[in-house]
């Protein structure tokens, strides 16, 4: 049985985005939550070397966030976003849900799937940084990715710095000269007050499926409680990051089905 109906998709092409709701257990997503929380205080049985953390910005300035390399960077709540996931057990095994495979095949057919990412991300209580607008595209694959699938971990409000969307703008690409989407700033103050600008409040537990077009942005938060988020971009598992020259993926998360035309 298909998980999404006509309705849903001709949705999804009107606005950039769907909301799909819970998928999973409360259970599952609490174990999505202290396994990330074990993650950031170093007593998670993964590989550290293998994954890329960075640690929240102190004041709230997306440029004085720490730097994006690989490895543990200390026991702390504060870590701003975590990649790599796909190689962790209890994210993989949910993020191949039948659920998110059918969505992908949807944007990709019976292709390899791989993730372009699949990372955490975290406003700490009383924290956060702020997160321009951009779209999730980055000048050097050889291929766009079209489909990120959106998990809130923690609900998900404007006061804890929610996601932000501009709805039905995922049909052009604002600035394609920059290497990871990001708008100028005089681009972005053009949607202050866009009648299209929508909070995405969210429940725990549930996706987004965005496409990967959709100009989006984050605040910060002003709670007591962290925001936390789980996002995975997914792509042709063929994709080039010409930057080096190879794979842009690290494996496969969805096998081609089927007799797939070379
Ligand atoms: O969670 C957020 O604040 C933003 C996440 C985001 O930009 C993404 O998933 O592409």
């Amino acid at each position: 049985m298909s998980h999404f109906s006509a309705q849903d998709w001709a949705l999804f092409d009107e606005q950039g985005y769907l909301c799909i709701g819970r998928v999973a257990s409360t259970a599952t997503i609490d174990a999505l939550c202290g396994r990330i929380d074990d993650i950031m205080l170093g007593r998670a049985p993964v590989d550290y070397r293998r994954m890329v953390m960075q640690l929240d910005s102190a004041n709230g300035v997306y440029e004085s966030a720490g730097p994006q390399s690989h490895g543990f960077k200390g026991a702390t709540l504060a870590y701003r976003k975590i990649e790599q996931l796909e190689a962790d057990p209890v994210f993989r095994a949910y993020m191949t849900l039948p659920v998110f495979e059918e969505a992908a095949r949807r944007f990709y057919g019976d292709i390899a799937i791989a993730a372009y990412r699949a990372m955490f991300m975290n406003k700490p209580a009383r924290r956060g940084t702020f997160l321009p607008l951009h779209q999730d595209r980055w000048r050097a694959l050889d291929r766009d990715p079209q489909l990120t699938i959106y998990t809130a971990l923690d609900r998900a409000t404007p006061e804890n710095g929610c996601v932000e969307v501009i709805a039905g703008s995922h049909r052009q690409l604002l600035n394609p000269q920059h290497a990871n989407g990001f708008l100028t700033a005089e681009m972005a103050a053009r949607f202050d007050n866009d009648p299209r600008r929508r909070k995405l409040t969210l429940e725990a537990g549930e996706v987004v499926l965005m496409h990967n077009w959709t100009i989006h942005g984050s605040g910060i938060n002003t709670t007591d409680t962290p925001r936390r988020a789980f996002s995975v971009c997914l792509m042709d598992a063929a994709t080039i990051n010409r930057r080096y020259d190879r794979l842009a993926g690290r494996g496969v998360i969805f096998a081609a089905r089927g007799d797939v035309p070379a």
